[in-house]
Parts: structure tokens; C-alpha cells; sequence
């Protein structure tokens, strides 16, 4: 099977594999939330992988222009420091180099300058009317987004056309009954697409095979995860 027959999210889980990026154990979220498995995009950290990395955001991005999720033409893609300035530069590189669309990026600084022309904005400069796609790693409650959407708002009345993810989690944040992805959709007015989420990725990796021929998702782990899911999923 190819590239024509196989899912986005099918290929993304193998990548995720191969790169270590998908963990299976006991890990503490941001959330507090005590869950059996992890996305850890840290693990993208030579050339080849984060090379990869972008190629997916950019096969998400066109793909989503293309069923009209997203607008044809963007003029920045954003990325939130730290881990989104990665993710936005190399988007943007696949873009240019894969799909032949040339897009800015963008990322904000954590800490204000106090000299030079004092902005909290690298890359692409923010203007009034701009078109910005946001990008980011992992969504479980969204408390990336509300903390970036503000930074990018003083920066100029930019219009945020949605927002690629690599993973949702598909989780119902405590006291809400949706998925974060659609409050945040309700909030903001823009999509959340991601390149998988937790039940493709777990149907997935279920598939895939050791050298062994034992499927990588095993009992112990499909009990637990699906406990998770019970419990916090949507
Ligand atoms: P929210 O900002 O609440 O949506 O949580 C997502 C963030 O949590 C990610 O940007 C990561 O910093 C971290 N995270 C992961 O990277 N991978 C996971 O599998 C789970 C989390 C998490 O802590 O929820």
C-alpha cells in the first residue's frame, strides 16, 4: 500500500512509532490528569525528522485547503514558542518545497526585548487583514491556544483562519462536556484539524507489528488506554 491508498493519520501513527514521539507507560499531563500514554514531539530533533514533521503539516494543511477547511491563500503560519517555532518553519519549508506555496512564519518571543525595536514578534510581521494559520503540537484541554490567542491579537487584527495540530487527544477538559477541540472551535470561530487523534492512532498502531509479529498496541496497553478514554475521551 501507498501513499495513495494508505491515511494520512495510518502513516503519521508509523512516523510517530519510528521517531519514539509515541510512549506507552504512566505520565502526568499539564492537565494533572495521569494518562497511559504520551505524544512527546521532542523527539523530533534531527533533520530528517522534523524534515518529516513538516512534510505532514504540510500534506494536512493542503489537504484541508482542498475540501475547504482552510482558505487557498495564507500569508503567515504561526507557531508558539517554543515548541511551535519548529513546527511553523518547517511547515513552511514543505510548503514551499513540496506543494509550491510560499508562506511566512511566525512566532512570538516568551520574554519582551528591552532594546532594538522591542518586538514580540519574529518572522513574518503581523499586520491588519493578514490570513495566519496557527500550528501546534498536542491538543488535550487547549490551554495553548488561550494563551497564545491574545499575544497574536495585540500584535495586529489578523484574521486566524484555523489551526493544524498533530495530535487531538480527544479529551472532554474537567467540568466541560465537548471535546476541547470543538470548544475551542466555538470560542475562536476557527477549525482545529489535526493530522490524527488518539482513536486513529491507537486503530493504527494496533495494526502495526513488532520484528516479532506482535502487534505494538498489546492487551495490557488496549485495556488502559481505552480505561483513559472511558474516563476523560469524547
Ligand atoms: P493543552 O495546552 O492543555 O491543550 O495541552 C497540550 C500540551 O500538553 C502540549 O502542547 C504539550 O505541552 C503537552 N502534552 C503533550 O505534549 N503530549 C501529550 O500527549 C499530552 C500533553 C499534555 O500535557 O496534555
Amino acid at each position: 500500500k501507498d501513499r495513495r491508498t494508505r491515511g494520512l493519520d495510518q502513516r503519521f501513527t508509523e512516523f510517530l512509532l519510528q521517531s519514539g514521539a509515541l510512549k506507552f507507560g504512566d505520565f502526568t499531563l499539564k492537565s494533572g490528569r495521569r494518562s497511559p500514554y504520551y505524544i512527546n514531539s521532542g523527539a523530533f530533533d534531527d533533520g530528517r525528522k522534523i524534515a518529516t514533521l513538516g512534510a505532514f503539516y504540510a500534506e494536512k494543511i493542503v489537504q484541508s485547503m482542498d475540501q475547504g477547511a482552510l482558505p487557498e491563500a495564507i500569508d503567515s503560519i504561526f507557531g508558539p514558542s517554543y515548541k511551535g517555532v519548529p513546527l511553523a518553519v518547517a511547515s513552511s519549508i514543505a510548503l514551499a518545497s513540496m506543494h509550491g506555496m510560499n508562506v511566512g512564519y511566525t512566532f512570538d518571543r516568551k520574554q519582551p526585548k528591552d532594546h532594538g525595536d522591542g518586538g514580540m514578534i519574529i518572522g513574518r510581521q503581523l499586520e491588519d487583514g493578514m490570513k495566519v494559520l496557527l500550528v501546534d503540537d498536542v491538543m488535550t484541554a487547549g490551554t495553548a491556544v488561550h494563551e497564545v490567542m491574545p499575544k497574536i491579537r495585540a500584535a495586529a487584527d489578523v484574521e486566524v483562519v484555523g489551526m493544524v495540530i498533530s495530535v487531538d487527544r480527544m479529551e472532554k477538559p474537567d467540568g466541560f462536556d465537548k471535546p476541547a477541540i470543538e470548544s475551542i472551535q466555538e470560542e475562536f470561530g476557527f477549525p482545529v484539524l489535526a493530522i490524527a487523534n488518539v482513536r486513529e492512532i491507537f486503530a493504527a498502531a494496533e495494526i502495526i507489528k513488532d520484528a516479532a509479529g506482535n502487534s505494538l498496541l498489546t492487551e495490557d496497553l488496549k485495556v488502559r488506554a481505552t480505561a483513559y478514554l472511558e474516563a476523560y475521551g469524547a
